[in-house]
């Protein structure tokens, strides 16, 4: 037993140093992958990667586009994420739509998966349902959030 016991540690220590190489590899790829999705527009926020492909399109349509690609609509859920979103609205000079309807229940803000919203940052007045029809929400360059009809056309930024 005293040999055998020897060199199934041994193995067991090649197992570990095999494993600490491999986890090496993979954060150096993972460092690598995430300055590409973070090139040239997109911000990194914690493990949160918000990416704009630069199309502009109705809610629905921007929703989809983001589905499609394996994210969703960009929802900042703090400050810190509200400002690397309004960082791309202001690089672009173009709003955003966010992940953040009040379809269900008019003035109940929600993320698309109908949970109520967390965070806000609503500018002064808002969200004020300017004749009956705003149940999105658009994000200014100033990075303060308002309802807007979701038939207009913003900028898509998903979140991955
Ligand atoms: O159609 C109304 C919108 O254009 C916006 O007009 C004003 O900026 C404010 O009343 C906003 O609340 C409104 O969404
Ligand atoms: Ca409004």
């Amino acid at each position: 037993k005293g040999d055998s016991g020897l060199s199934e540690v041994n193995l067991m220590k090649k197992q570990v140093s095999d494993l600490e190489g491999q986890l090496r590899a993979l954060q150096a790829s993972f460092s690598k992958y995430q300055k590409v999705a973070a090139f040239p527009g997109g911000r990194i926020v914690g493990n949160k990667v918000f990416v704009t492909s630069g199309y502009e399109g109705t809610f629905d349509d921007l929703k989809q586009k983001c589905l499609q690609a394996g994210g969703q609509l960009a929802a900042p859920k703090n400050a810190a994420e509200n400002t690397a979103v309004q960082q791309i609205v202001v690089q672009h000079n173009k709003s955003v739509f966010l992940g953040v309807t009040d379809i269900q229940t008019e003035g109940k803000f929600r993320y698309l998966n109908g949970d109520a919203i967390v965070y806000s940052n609503w500018l002064q007045g808002e969200p004020n349902n300017e004749k009956g029809r705003e149940n999105c929400v658009e994000v200014y360059v100033n990075g303060k959030w308002n309802d807007r009809a979701c038939g207009e056309k913003r900028l898509i930024l998903c979140e991955f």
